[in-house]
């Protein structure tokens, strides 16, 4: 079977951290000067691989093997969180980049195709998982037209800016593939915690996202009576609590839910608000419950305007993911490449973080793998996973990738 060579992917790893290093972590959001950075350098490590590589219009990386035949897609996202972690993404499309290379060195193996990819904004700075959308057909011109980030810059601006404004966009060939690999830190605490070394993704989480828009009335907070308030910020704290005592009521057992984003306005202490804005995002491995949390803040929304005070305006920020299952027989080619790198220290297990992988497998049968994450931490600085898991995660993606272009 193809050896992969640890020392070439850990120092590919650190190169790429090095790109929009701060402290432990990276900041290199989609677009971004550090972002295209590190994409023109992934674009010259696909050609020094043998692959024909090519920087596409909405940021998108791809290295296209010279092989015959079928080829297998493997990689993941390059761009960061606000604040990201090292290995977000960049794990799995180094992985990408080392199997392509390892196939290629190993008799055995080096006619099999392997592609490999970095796609853009997955971390959602204009739209979540953009480059995998536009890749499967899925970004429309709607949604471009739309897309602003947290700070109003317009999406067409940035591409504009990163010198993509015309350039041709890519999509997949589905005639071309037999599938998508994506490796990925777990973000979560499970694989360290029942002492695992390798996650075999079985379904990745539903994602839907609402942003709640209050109309208050600023005015003085010394002479404005309680009674005869508009108090923008009031109405925000009463349907972030609504939402937190009646959501567990239709929520499943992996339902999750976040308000991670509040803005108060003016935000000075003696004025009464007479704005404020409220992000909401829910997940669920089912299209049930995602439904039921859109009801339940739909059924709020319409408390809160009945009161008389502040009104508020809610609207999607994103369009919803929907939940996705992996496919079984790549599913099982993971699993039989764990046990033979792990054995006995591998898992099935469903995914609580979205992944590109979750938007590909509409267009090719897609896989996951999870490696541990010190103690469970991501999208933060302190975002980590050990040498000894990470060169082994990569050792078992080579042999599974092996293992499913041998039957094509
Ligand atoms: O939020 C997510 O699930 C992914 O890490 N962007
Ligand atoms: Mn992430
Ligand atoms: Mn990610």
């Amino acid at each position: 079977m193809p050896k992969i060579n640890a020392d070439r992917l850990l120092s590919d790893l650190r190169h790429l951290r090095s790109i929009g290093a701060v402290e432990n972590g990276v900041v290199r959001p989609a677009f971004s000067e550090k972002d295209m950075e590190a994409r023109h350098w992934l674009k010259g490590q696909y050609e020094s691989a043998g692959l024909e590589a090519s920087i596409d219009g909405v940021g998108n990386v791809l290295g296209r093997s010279k092989n015959d035949g079928k080829a297998l897609l493997i990689g993941s996202h390059s761009d960061t969180q606000p604040t990201g972690g090292w290995l977000d993404g960049a794990l799995g499309v180094i992985y990408g980049l080392e199997v392509a290379r390892a196939l290629a060195e190993d008799p055995e193996t080096r006619h099999l195709a392997v592609d490999a990819v970095s796609l853009q904004d997955e971390e959602s700075r204009f739209y979540g998982c953009m480059g995998s959308r536009s890749l499967c057909g899925e970004f429309t011109a709607e949604m471009e037209a739309d897309a602003q980030d947290k700070d109003g810059v317009r999406l067409t601006d940035a591409l504009a800016a990163a010198g993509l404004a015309g350039v041709p966009r890519e999509r997949l060939d589905p005639e071309r593939y037999v599938g998508f690999l994506e490796a990925h830190i777990e973000q979560g605490p499970q694989l360290e915690n029942d002492g695992l070394k390798i996650g075999v993704v079985t379904s990745i989480v539903g994602l839907g996202g609402r942003r709640f828009s209050f109309h208050g009335q600023q005015n003085h907070a010394g002479t404005t009576m309680m009674a005869i308030r508009k108090d923008a910020s009031a109405a925000l704290y009463a349907l972030a609590a609504a939402i937190n005592e009646e959501f567990p009521k239709v929520a499943g057992p992996r339902s999750v839910w976040t308000m991670g984003r509040a803005v108060i306005a003016p935000g000075a202490a003696s004025i009464v608000p007479g704005y404020a804005e409220l992000d909401l995002q829910y997940r669920d491995p089912d299209t049930a419950v995602l439904d039921r949390f859109e009801e339940t803040a739909a059924r709020l929304v319409d408390e809160i305007n009945g009161r008389g005070g502040a009104t508020v305006e809610s609207a999607p920020t994103r369009v919803r993911l929907a939940p996705s299952h992996m496919d079984e027989g790549m599913r099982a080619k993971i699993g039989q490449a764990a046990e033979a790198n792990a054995p006995g220290q591998w898992t099935e297990m469903p995914s609580g973080a979205f992944h590109d992988a979750g938007v590909i497998c509409s267009t090719l049968p897609a896989a996951m793998l999870f490696i541990p994450s010190i103690g469970g931490i991501s999208h933060d600085f302190a975002e980590d996973s050990h040498d000894n898991d990470i060169v082994l995660g990569c050792q078992v993606l080579a042999d599974a990738a092996a293992g499913i272009l041998a039957d094509r």
